[in-house]
């Protein structure tokens, strides 16, 4: 049997950021454990892992603006100077709504305009990791393009919360986004990111909401009584050329197996009628019932049906890791998932 390649690297475990949850600000529960628990799992799976290339700037400039390259790249440094290096960067000031927002010179109003939620910070290893997990996800897209099935990155952190030129839900760079455009660049006419963590995938959403090239599908918790609370609902199709080319699922708390294999055929007939030649996966098992954040109820066994089901795409599959916090199951809920496409 061939197990699908792995990519990963150990450059994540510096980056462990604080999130402000229920008025305290502490520990993120996007712990660096959670890579290193999948990436075991794996190994013992018999799956071979293997370290990124170097991250392509221009790939990356494709999915983000100059200016926020610019400032993820930076604000560390600039923070430390002014601030010290014992407490880590985070916004806590963001633009009012219908408001002409300017991008601020100065880099505390920066944080706020280059974020959206006061769940994540800046450390000293925070750019560095969001570049090899960016790496990582432009990895998986190669070996898609150099002829593998299926190819998993396992990006930390996650990315597809992030949109062109902002940070939140413990995302920085779209890994995601970087995966899909990698596809595009190597020749396919038209590519699906299908994104099936639990909580809606904003961000690649936002990147390729006025594009055709880009079928992006999420199924998730729904946004009205979850996070992202401003996007994820049914009616957001698009804009521009890009209008039908955007689906969201959104599902109830509560939703078992039962509802999300309705979604997810939903999802696959879209994707399948679509002319698409490549697919993106943003897998996040924070969709486990029991997950510290998230309220579906699948089980283990379920993540081998979605991904069986998925498989019958019969389409290249670059798979990236976004979420999951249930730190017991991770593992094994991603080689579940994985054994599929093997
Ligand atoms: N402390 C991903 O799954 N809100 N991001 C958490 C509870 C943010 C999740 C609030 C959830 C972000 C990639
Ligand atoms: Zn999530």
């Amino acid at each position: 049997m061939h197990m699908i390649p792995v990519v990963a690297s150990d450059v994540h475990k510096a980056h462990h950021s604080i999130e402000f949850s229920r008025g305290t600000l502490g520990p993120s529960q996007e712990d660096p454990r959670r890579a290193d628990i999948i990436a075991t799992a794996l190994r013992m799976a018999g799956h071979a892992l293997r370290e990124p290339e170097d991250l392509d700037l221009d790939l990356l400039a494709r999915v983000h603006t100059p200016e926020y390259v610019e400032f993820l790249s930076t604000a560390w440094a600039l923070w430390e100077e002014r601030f010290g290096a014992d407490v880590p960067a985070m916004g806590f000031t963001w633009p009012g709504r219908g408001s002409d927002v300017s991008r601020p010179d100065d880099l505390v109003g920066r944080l706020g305009y280059h974020s959206f939620a006061a769940d994540c910070s800046i450390g000293p290893a925070t750019w560095h990791a969001a570049c090899e997990a960016a790496a990582i996800a432009q990895t998986a897209a190669d070996l898609v393009n150099g002829g593998e099935r299926a190819a998993f990155g396992l990006c930390r952190p996650p990315g597809h919360h992030a949109t062109t030129d902002q940070f939140g839900g413990y995302c920085y760079l779209n890994n995601a986004a970087v995966a899909a455009q990698r596809l595009l660049d190597h020749g396919a006419a038209r590519v699906s990111v299908l994104d099936v963590d639990y909580h809606h995938g904003n961000g690649t959403q936002a990147i390729f909401d006025d594009r055709r090239d880009v079928l992006t599908v999420s199924i998730h918790a729904d946004p009205t009584v979850e996070f992202p609370w401003f996007s994820g609902y049914a009616h957001e199709r698009g804009v521009g050329d890009g209008d039908g080319a955007n689906v969201n699922l959104p599902l109830p708390l509560g939703s078992g197996i039962g509802d999300y294999r309705s979604a997810l055929d939903t999802a696959l007939d879209l994707i399948g009628s679509a002319g698409c030649e490549a697919i993106v996966v943003a897998l996040g098992v924070d969709t486990f019932v029991d997950d510290p954040l998230g309220a579906f109820t699948l089980g283990s066994d379920d993540y081998t049906e979605i991904a069986s089901r998925i498989s019958t795409l019969d389409l290249p599959t670059a798979i990236v890791q976004e979420g999951g916090y249930a730190v017991e199951a991770i593992g094994d809920n991603v080689a579940t998932f994985l054994a599929p496409f093997s």
